[in-house]
C-alpha cells in the first residue's frame, strides 16, 4: 500500500528502550537474592559464548542512577526492564525478600523523577533454581499459583505508578530453548516436554492477566511474542503451504493463544499426529479464553524464508551462529512442516539474522488483521560489533541505518491503521547477549567490558546516542 502522506506517530507514542534482569543487573548474589536457573547453566562448560555470564553483567544494580540519567539526557518516554523473580522470592515461593523489592522501588522512583514510564516484565527467563529443584518449573501446574502469588506481590507494590506490564517474555523462545534444542535451561531436547511446559505456561499467563484486572485495573498488560514472520520461498504451493504450515505451528501457535484462548486447527492436528499435544485439563480452555491482553507486545529482529520439508528425512534443528561468523548458523526445520531457507532479497548481520525492515510493517498489519488488537513493540535492534575509537567514540552507523528503516516501517504500519503504542529498542547500554557474550551489542550506550574482564564498566555515548534523541525530540518527524 502506498500513502499519499505518511500518517504521524500519536503524540502520547511511547518511545523507548529495553533490558532484563539477568543481562544487565549483576549483583546475583546480593542483598538476599536466590540464584535463578541461568546463575546455574551458564557455570556448565560450553553452554555460553566464551563461558560469559552475568554476574557482574553490567552493574545496572548498583549504577541505575547514572543510567537513567543517560535515559533522561536521551529523552525516553518509557523503559522497559524486568525484575529478578529470584530477588523477591529468593526460594520461589515462601518468604518475601523486601531488599529485593526496595531496588525496584528505587529504579521505578528514579524513572518517575524524570517523567520516565516504567515498563515491568514479570518474567524474562529468570526462574528461581529453588523451583526447579522442587518441581521441575515449568514442567508442574504448581508453577501457575507461584508465578502468580510472585506476580501479585508485584502489582500490588507497584501498580500505583506503574501502568504498563509485559507478563512473559518471549515465551515462544524459552520454551523451545529450554525443551526443543536444549540451548537454554534446563537444556532438554524432548519436544512432548516443550509441548506440555508451553500450556501450562499459557495458563500461567493467563492466571496472572486475571490478577491484574482486579489489582490494576487502570493498567495495561500483554506478553512479549518474539515475532518472526515468515515468508515463503517462492510461489511454487508446496512452499506456500510450508509457509502456512510455519506461520501456523511457529506465531499463531502462541498469538491465536493470546488473543483468543484457542490453538490453531492445523497445527494442533499436526502435533496429536505426533503424540505431541500436551494434556488439557477441564477448564483449561476456559481459563485461557478469559484472560485477554489489552495488547500484542512483539519483540522483533527480523524475517524467516521457508520452504517445504519432508516428513521422512526432512531438516530438523540446525546450528545456531552464536560467534559472530557469517554463515556458521545452518538450515533449521520440522520435518514435515518446513525448513529455513536464505532469503535473496535481503541482507545478513554477522550472526546470520535477516535484516528486514518491511518484514515488520508486513508483520504489525498481520498482527492488526488476524487480532484487531493494539501492538506495543518491546524488542527491536541490532546486535553487532562495536569499535570503541581514541577519544570515547563509537561510530555505529549501521545501528543508526537498522533502527532508522525499521521505525520508518512502523510509520509506514500505522499509516496503513495498525494501532501501535509504543517502540523499545533493544537494547539501552550494551549488555549481556544469553549464548553470543557481550561481544555482540545492541545498546545506545556503550559499556566497557569484555567476556575476558568487567574492565572499567565505562558508560559511553555511540553515535547512535544522540541520533535516537532526536528521533524523540520530533517525535518521528525527522525521519
Ligand atoms: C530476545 C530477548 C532479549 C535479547 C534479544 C537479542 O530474544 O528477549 O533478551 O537477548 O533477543 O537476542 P540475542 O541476545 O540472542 O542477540
Amino acid at each position: 500500500m502506498e500513502h499519499k502522506t505518511k500518517t504521524a506517530f500519536p503524540q502520547d507514542f511511547l518511545w523507548g528502550a529495553a533490558s532484563a534482569a539477568y543481562q544487565v543487573e549483576g549483583a546475583w548474589n546480593e542483598d538476599g537474592k536466590g540464584p535463578s536457573v541461568w546463575d546455574n547453566f551458564v557455570r556448565i562448560p560450553g553452554t555460553t559464548y566464551k563461558g560469559s555470564n552475568g554476574d557482574i553483567a553490567v552493574d545496572h544494580y548498583h549504577r541505575y542512577k547514572e543510567d537513567v540519567s543517560l535515559m533522561a539526557e536521551q529523552g525516553l518516554k518509557t523503559y522497559r526492564f524486568s525484575i529478578a523473580w529470584s530477588r523477591i522470592f529468593p526460594t520461589g515461593n515462601g518468604e518475601i525478600n523486601e531488599k529485593g523489592l526496595e531496588f525496584y522501588d528505587k529504579l521505578i522512583d528514579e524513572l518517575l523523577s524524570y517523567n520516565i514510564e516504567p515498563m515491568i516484565t514479570l518474567y524474562h527467563w529468570d526462574i528461581p533454581q529453588a523451583l526447579m529443584d522442587q518441581y521441575n518449573g515449568w514442567e508442574s501446574r504448581q508453577i501457575i499459583e507461584d508465578f502468580n502469588n510472585y506476580a501479585r506481590v508485584l502489582f500490588e507494590r507497584y501498580g500505583d505508578r506503574v501502568k504498563y506490564w509485559i507478563s512473559l517474555n518471549e515465551q515462544n523462545y524459552f520454551v523451545s530453548y529450554g525443551y526443543e534444542t536444549a540451548l537454554h535451561p534446563p537444556g532438554v531436547k524432548d519436544r512432548k516436554r516443550m509441548y506440555e511446559v508451553n500450556h501450562i505456561a499459557n495458563l500461567a499467563n493467563a492466571t496472572v492477566i486475571k490478577s491484574f484486572r482486579e489489582l490494576v485495573p487502570n493498567g495495561k498488560i500483554g506478553p512479549s511474542f518474539a515475532y518472526k514472520p515468515y515468508y515463503p520461498i517462492d510461489s511454487n504451493p508446496e512452499n506456500i503451504l510450508a509457509f502456512e504450515n510455519s506461520e501456523d505451528l511457529n506465531n499463531y501457535f502462541w498469538m491465536d493463544i493470546y488473543a483468543w484462548g484457542q490453538y490453531p486447527i492445523t497445527a494442533w492436528k499436526y502435533l496429536k499426529e505426533q503424540n505431541l499435544t500436551p494434556t488439557i485439563h477441564d477448564g483449561d480452555l476456559e481459563l485461557l479464553r478469559s484472560a485477554k491482553p489489552d495488547f500484542m507486545g512483539v519483540n522483533y529482529y527480523r524475517t524467516t524464508t521457508v520452504e517445504k520439508n519432508p516428513l521422512a528425512g526432512g531438516v530438523d534443528i540446525g546450528v545456531k551462529n552464536t560467534t559472530g561468523k557469517k554463515g556458521s548458523g545452518s538450515q533449521s526445520g520440522v520435518p514435515g512442516m518446513f525448513k529455513t531457507t536464505s532469503n535473496p532479497h535481503v541482507e545478513t548481520t554477522n550472526w546470520d539474522w535477516d535484516i528486514d525492515p518491511q518484514g515488520l510493517r508486513i508483520g504489525l498489519r498481520r498482527i492488526a488483521t488476524r487480532y484487531q488488537l493494539p501492538v506495543l513493540i518491546t524488542e527491536n535492534g541490532l546486535g553487532e560489533f562495536d569499535k570503541l575509537e581514541e577519544g570515547d567514540i563509537i561510530n555505529d552507523d549501521y545501528r543508526i541505518e537498522y533502527l532508522k528503516s525499521h521505525i520508518q516501517s512502523i510509520q509506514d504500519a500505522i499509516s496503513d491503521g495498525v494501532d501501535v503504542l509504543g517502540y523499545c529498542a533493544w537494547s539501552f547500554t550494551d549488555l549481556l547477549s544469553w549464548l553470543n557474550g557481550y561481544q555482540k551489542r545492541y545498546g545506545f550506550v556503550y559499556v566497557d567490558r569484555d567476556e575476558d574482564s568487567a574492565k572499567d564498566l565505562r558508560r559511553i555515548k555511540k553515535k547512535s546516542f544522540d541520533w535516537y534523541k532526536h528521533v524523540i525530540e520530533t517525535n518521528g518527524e525527522s525521519l
